[in-house]
């Protein structure tokens, strides 16, 4: 509100859009105008990709893995093969299914939205990934491999929640959220041991541990950046990185059982 206070000042009907008041329009010299009133979110800062770093790591666990909770899946009978449960996925002390993300340091940064779509799959009565993470407004397709029905029923706390069933061979749901969230839950109304994550990012700087425990985060502009790692059971830890030109440095995080 504050940097816009000189307009109100100087000159109203020119803030009020009435161009035949010239020489309120000619009061408002350069000189006269604040450097910084911005009318709506910053432009973006283009990243030059010749200075552009990377971070790269890998997160595990310590200690012994929970042993892995198997699923009855009998109340469908279109429901087959096996299945356990995806809440911790441990292999060697890997941590799968990690949500890294740079938390803080890119400011007031705009960033495009990207075009392509990221998939997520229904098939074994699973969800095809366990976590994923997309860019805020960002198109999620849906899609039902399965010869079952599937309801998807997203959970929100800063998103608009709905659910909406999906017939085996139905067309893809084209779906976004608006806002950025993290491990946002997703659900199936008619599987109760189906349940997913999705993690809405402002920036396109986030990736998801694989079995490996890995991840790569490519691209950044040189900064001082916090990187939060995030897992569905074992909650959020952050890491501090500072960023130089060309960087590539190494994060590992390491979560407690
Ligand atoms: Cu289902």
């Amino acid at each position: 509100m504050k940097t816009r206070t000189w307009i109100t000042g100087t000159c109203l009907p020119a803030a009020l859009g009435l161009a035949l008041l010239a020489g309120c329009g000619k009061k408002e010299s350069a000189e006269e105008q604040p450097p910084a009133a911005p009318a709506s979110a910053p432009a973006a800062a283009p990243i030059d990709p010749a200075t552009a770093a990377v971070v790269v790591g890998v997160v595990k666990l310590d200690g012994a893995a929970p042993k892995a909770a198997k699923i009855d899946m009998s109340q469908d009978p279109a429901c087959k093969g096996a299945n356990v449960a995806e809440n911790v996925v441990v292999s060697d002390g890997h941590l799968a299914n990690v949500f890294v993300y740079v938390k803080e340091g890119l400011g007031n940064r705009a960033f495009d939205v990207p075009k392509e779509a990221i998939k997520l799959d229904q098939s074994g009565c699973r969800y095809h990934p366990h976590v994923m993470g997309v860019v805020a407004g960002q198109t999620i397709s849906i899609i039902n491999s399965d010869p079952t029905t599937h309801n998807i029923h997203p959970t929100p706390k800063d998103n608009r929640e709905w659910n909406e069933s999906q017939p085996p061979k139905a067309a893809a749901l084209e779906k976004s959220f608006a806002r950025e969230e993290i491990m946002l839950p997703v659900k199936c109304n008619q599987h109760p041991w189906m349940r997913m994550f999705v993690n809405v990012s402002k920036s396109p700087f986030f990736a998801v541990t694989g079995p490996d425990g890995k991840f790569e985060i490519k691209g950044l502009p040189p900064g001082d950046y916090t990187i939060a790692f995030v897992h569905e059971k074992f909650g959020e830890q952050t890491q501090k990185v500072t960023l130089a030109a060309k960087d590539s440095k190494t994060v590992d995080a390491m979560f407690k059982p």
